[in-house]
């Protein structure tokens, strides 16, 4: 009888396992793209991978203690004041700290090498510098050749295609972030502290800009558009002043 409270037990205590699983599922999802949607989703990947490693040896020891501890082993009955039967094997024990050492140093390295990545732009000869500000509750662009405008005209901020630009993101008013989800890189836009970020874009399109800072009243309303054009189309939006 306990045998099949353990099994139920046990399986009961998967579906919280099984409920994260699939949320994580929607990560594989969701649209990513450019050179740091790659980088973030190798560092997802390795960590998850590990992590399920990791957790289905766990629940394989679980699941195998709450169903034999009892039936198979007789003698293992808690009697107060004397030590519990000895189940560990010293062998295992090695085995689990070497592998863990193992993964923990996979995980850093990948974790320091792409924090690399993120800090450091990949800057090439023709990469410029866009100031975002933002505001209640707009996002205002202004290049190095001094085109300003903001995303409350409804025009997107225009960028060209393979090519590194690098954001000093501030706050105009009150805090603000500066998101550009699917390019998967957010920079927090404090008034008076700059804050930078890069983007390599690799396909041409539009893509949502989203303040991640609740910033007031019409926070969900601070949304603006990402445009990645051809570089010809860009040189020529950007010699021609901005005109269209
Ligand atoms: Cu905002």
């Amino acid at each position: 009888m306990s045998k099949i409270k353990n099994i139920s037990l046990a399986i009961l205590s998967i579906i919280p396992l099984l409920l994260t699983f699939f949320a994580i599922i929607k990560w594989f999802q969701s649209p990513g793209t450019g050179a740091h949607a790659e980088v973030y989703d190798e560092l997802f990947l390795t960590y998850w991978s590990l992590g399920m490693v990791v957790a289905v040896i766990v629940y394989g020891v679980f699941i195998w203690l709450m169903t034999t501890a009892v039936e198979e082993e007789p003698d293992d009955v808690r009697i107060l004041g004397s030590l519990p039967v000895e189940r560990g094997s010293a062998k295992i024990a090695w085995t689990v700290t070497i592998v863990i050492t193992a993964f923990l140093l996979i995980l850093s390295q990948i974790t320091f090498s792409s924090i690399d990545f993120f800090e450091n732009p990949e800057l090439e000869e023709d990469s410029f510098t866009v100031k975002v500000t933002g505001w209640q509750y707009y996002w205002e662009y202004e290049y190095p050749n001094g085109i300003t405008y903001t995303s409350a005209v409804g025009e997107p901020l225009r960028i060209p295609v393979d090519t590194p630009v690098v954001f000093e993101v501030i706050g105009g008013d009150v805090f603000h972030s500066f998101a550009l989800p699917e390019h998967r890189i957010k920079v927090d836009a404090l008034p008076s502290r700059p804050n930078t970020g890069w983007i390599l874009a690799e396909e041409t399109g539009t893509y949502p800009i989203r303040c991640y800072e609740l910033c007031g009243d019409d926070h969900t309303l601070m949304i603006g558009e990402l445009e990645v054009m051809d570089k010809n189309e860009f040189d020529a939006w950007y010699s021609g002043g901005g005109q269209q």
